[in-house]
C-alpha cells in the first residue's frame, strides 16, 4: 500500500507505506497538523505503525513523529547527523530497515541540511529536499552546502537505476513524482551542469528564509514535542 499525502500549508509531501501481509506501516515526513488523519488511516486499514521517519530536521513545518510515538509506540528515525537526539533510530548511510520483507536502505544525502538522508525502498526513493522534481532543496541554512548537495545528488541518487521513482519532500508547483532518468535529463539545476555551475546557481538564489524556521527547527530537534518543564 502506498499513499502520497500533501500538506497545503507547507507544500510538504508525506508518504504512508504498508506491507499488506504483515500490516506493518511506515510514515515518511509526517506533518503535525495531519496527526489525526494518519491515526485514522492506520485504524481504517488495520495497520501498525512500525516507523515514523524524517528525511531531515524541517525548517518550514513541525513533524508529527513525536506525537505519533506517543500515540502508537512507533520507532522514530532520522539521520544521525541531524543531531535530533529525541529520535529512537539515529540512521547512517547504508543502514537497513525492513517493512514486512521489503528492505529500506538509508542513503546519506547531505547538502540541503547536514543531516539529510534519503530512503530507498524497492523501486522508489524518497529524497526529502535533496532532490526535488525539476529542482533541489536550498542550501543556505542548517549546515547546507551546495557542493555537498551536488555530490549527494550525482554520486548517491543519480547512480540509482534511471527508472527509480523519485518522491520528494516538497513540491511547490504541482509535481508529484519523477524518476532518476528524468531528473538527470531535464532538471535545470543539474542536467549538463558542472559542480561549479551548480554552486554558482545555488549561491545566487537569494530566497527569503522560511517563515517558521525559528520555531520549526528547535521543535523538530525534539520531534515536535515540547521540552519537559524543569522541576
Ligand atoms: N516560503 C516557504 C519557503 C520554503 C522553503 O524555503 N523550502 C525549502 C525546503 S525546507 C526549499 O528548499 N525550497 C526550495 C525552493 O523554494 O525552491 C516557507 O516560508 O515555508
Ligand atoms: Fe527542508
Amino acid at each position: 500500500m502506498f499513499k502520497q499525502l500533501f500538506d497545503e500549508e507547507s507544500s510538504t509531501l508525506t508518504y504512508l507505506l504498508a506491507d499488506e501481509a504483515s500490516h506493518e506501516a511506515l510514515l515518511i515526513d509526517p506533518v503535525d497538523s495531519a496527526l489525526e488523519h494518519y491515526l485514522q488511516l492506520l485504524d481504517q486499514y488495520g495497520l501498525v505503525l512500525k516507523y515514523s521517519l524524517e528525511t531531515h530536521v524541517h525548517a518550514d513545518h513541525i513533524t508529527a513523529s513525536g506525537m505519533l510515538r506517543e500515540k502508537t509506540n512507533t520507532l522514530t528515525g532520522i539521520g544521525s547527523r541531524c543531531n535530533a537526539l529525541a529520535a529512537d533510530l539515529q540512521l547512517r548511510d547504508g543502514d537497513q530497515l525492513t517493512l514486512g520483507n521489503t528492505p529500506i536502505k538509508v542513503l546519506a544525502t547531505p547538502g540541503h541540511t547536514l543531516g539529510s538522508v534519503s530512503y530507498l525502498l524497492a523501486d522508489r526513493v524518497f529524497t526529502g529536499d535533496a532532490l526535488l522534481i525539476n529542482g533541489c532543496g536550498r542550501t543556505d541554512f542548517q549546515g547546507g552546502n551546495p557542493g555537498t548537495l551536488y555530490d549527494s545528488i550525482t554520486q548517491q541518487l543519480f547512480t540509482l537505476p534511471d527508472e527509480t521513482l523519485v518522491y520528494p519532500g516538497h513540491d511547490y508547483k504541482g509535481h508529484r513524482v519523477s524518476c532518476i532518468g528524468q531528473e538527470k535529463a531535464i532538471n535545470p539545476r543539474l542536467a549538463g551542469k558542472s559542480r561549479e555551475a551548480f554552486i554558482t546557481i545555488m549561491n545566487a538564489l537569494d530566497l527569503p528564509k522560511p517563515e517558521s524556521i525559528d520555531i520549526a527547527v528547535p521543535a523538530n530537534h525534539r520531534l515536535g514535542i515540547e521540552a519537559l518543564p524543569h522541576g
